[in-house]
């Protein structure tokens, strides 16, 4: 891993940190072609992408109801029992984030509130290959869930042999999802954004995926929502002198064992500790499975920041804005406050990555590549729209009319001014009247 030394007083200025973004332009314009020929062709242009970019021949592609049951017969039942801990945890704290509508009446008898909506259906990406996670389905679904969403249809790309892994279809089935279709890259994405025969198109599409379907994501928001658009996965990890090296190193390579691009930063406070975890790194690869990868993302994205105090650490925490945050220091609740840049705050020497990747409960779809600087973890509130209400009396419109008449006068609208005026007027007839 790269290295840079702060001197007292010295700010990190970021300009080590080698992120590569979701995007680059090859994928944009590849995906710009497949859109258009998902829009013109519909499920023919799906099979022949299937055809070229998987290399099999998919006929339906929908998976058959029938097809997701026995998928889960077939799964390990420790395997089941885990994803439905898993479940339960995650579904227990999105209930929490549920927001309901509201209403407040006014003094003069006007109400005005907020009507929560779930979205009528959406479609979750899940990715293949080396990013096939049955999590990633649970991550995605169970807000959508928890949310009222009443259609929620995945999308994957099929494995070399035209079938799908049978841990998906049984994390499919326990989180709620209603359909399942055979199809991925940049072509599931035009399917669900405008749909074609057999695929219904859905109001919003999430989930992660490659760079071709992060174009196309991109490409086609405005006509369907789409969740942010995640880029490789990082982590940060501040450890002081009380945190055991190899434990720092073991949540380190957790992130780089993703792929080759994942970033992973370790800030600490003196070179002697990055030597250990550097150490315990190179002996904990000797016996990693995934060690090509891990290697790849260490040596080309990693970055170790040795600061000389605390408040220099959690400065370079705030300018890295990273995915995941572990730290691995005494008192770790204490810098909560001095965090303001973070996907997802880990505490403690207990609470390696993992447990939120998969158990804890809050969403692993979070905010890559420093965009924690504005935005946040995939929530309820992602598979919801609010509608403002708004209900008017003879006496609340009679208040606030010439301030509306004012403004819109002075915007030159007439018929907006006559909109109360008129009204006021027939108020006032009808008060003469009686
Ligand atoms: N760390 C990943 C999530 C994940 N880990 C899925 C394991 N499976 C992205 O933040
Ligand atoms: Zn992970």
């Amino acid at each position: 891993m790269r290295r840079i030394d702060l001197k007292p007083l010295e700010p990190f200025t970021g300009d080590l940190i080698n992120r590569t973004g979701a995007f680059n332009p090859g994928a944009l314009a590849a995906a710009t072609e497949i859109i258009e020929e998902v829009r013109e062709k519909g499920d023919a242009a799906l099979r022949a992408y299937t055809e070229k970019f998987d290399g099999v021949a998919v006929e339906d592609f929908r998976v058959p109801p029938a097809a997701i049951d026995a998928a889960l017969a077939e799964v390990d039942p420790d395997t089941i029992d885990a994803l439905n801990q898993a479940a339960a945890q995650i579904r227990d704290f999105h209930e929490r984030q549920k927001q309901q509508s509201w209403f407040f009446a006014r003094q003069d008898g006007a109400i005005v509130g907020s009507k929560v909506t779930p979205l009528d259906s959406v479609g979750i990406y899940v990715p293949g290959g080396r990013a096939l996670y049955p999590s990633t389905v649970l991550m995605n679904a169970l807000p959508a869930q928890v949310a009222g969403v009443e259609r929620i249809v995945c999308v994957t790309p099929p494995t070399k042999d035209g079938t799908l892994d049978t841990t998906v279809l049984a994390a499919c089935k326990i989180a709620g999802v209603t359909e399942i279709y055979t199809v991925g890259g940049a072509q599931a994405v035009a399917a669900l954004a405008y749909g074609t025969e057999t695929i219904r198109p859905v109001a919003k599409i999430t989930g992660p995926g490659n760079a071709f379907v992060a174009a196309a994501k991109k490409l086609v928001s405005g006509d369907v929502g789409i969740d942010m658009i995640a880029g490789p996965s990082e982590v940060c990890v501040v450890a002081d002198e009380t945190a055991d090296p190899a434990m720092v190193a073991i949540d380190l390579m957790a992130q780089a064992e993703h792929d080759p691009l994942a970033a992973c930063y370790l800030v600490t406070f003196s070179d002697a500790y990055a030597d250990a975890v550097e150490a315990a790194i190179a002996d904990h690869m000797e016996r990693s499975t995934r060690a090509d990868i891990t290697r790849a993302s260490l040596d080309d994205h990693g970055l170790i920041v040795v600061c000389p105090t605390m408040e220099q650490a959690l400065e370079a925490v705030n300018i890295i804005a990273p995915e995941h945050l572990e730290m691995h220091v005494a008192n770790a609740m204490e810098h909560l406050g001095a965090i303001r840049n973070a996907g997802a705050i880990f505490l403690g020497e207990w609470t390696p990555e993992a447990v939120g990747d998969y158990v804890a409960g809050p969403n692993h779809t979070l905010p890559t590549g420093g965009t924690a600087r504005y935005s946040s973890p995939l929530a309820v509130d992602d598979f919801v729209k609010k509608s403002s209400v708004i209900q008017y009396t003879a006496s609340a419109l009679r208040n606030d009319a010439r301030a509306v008449v004012q403004i819109a006068t002075h915007e030159g609208l007439w018929a907006h001014a006559q909109s109360v005026a008129l009204r006021l007027q027939s108020l006032l007839s009808a008060e003469q009247a009686s």
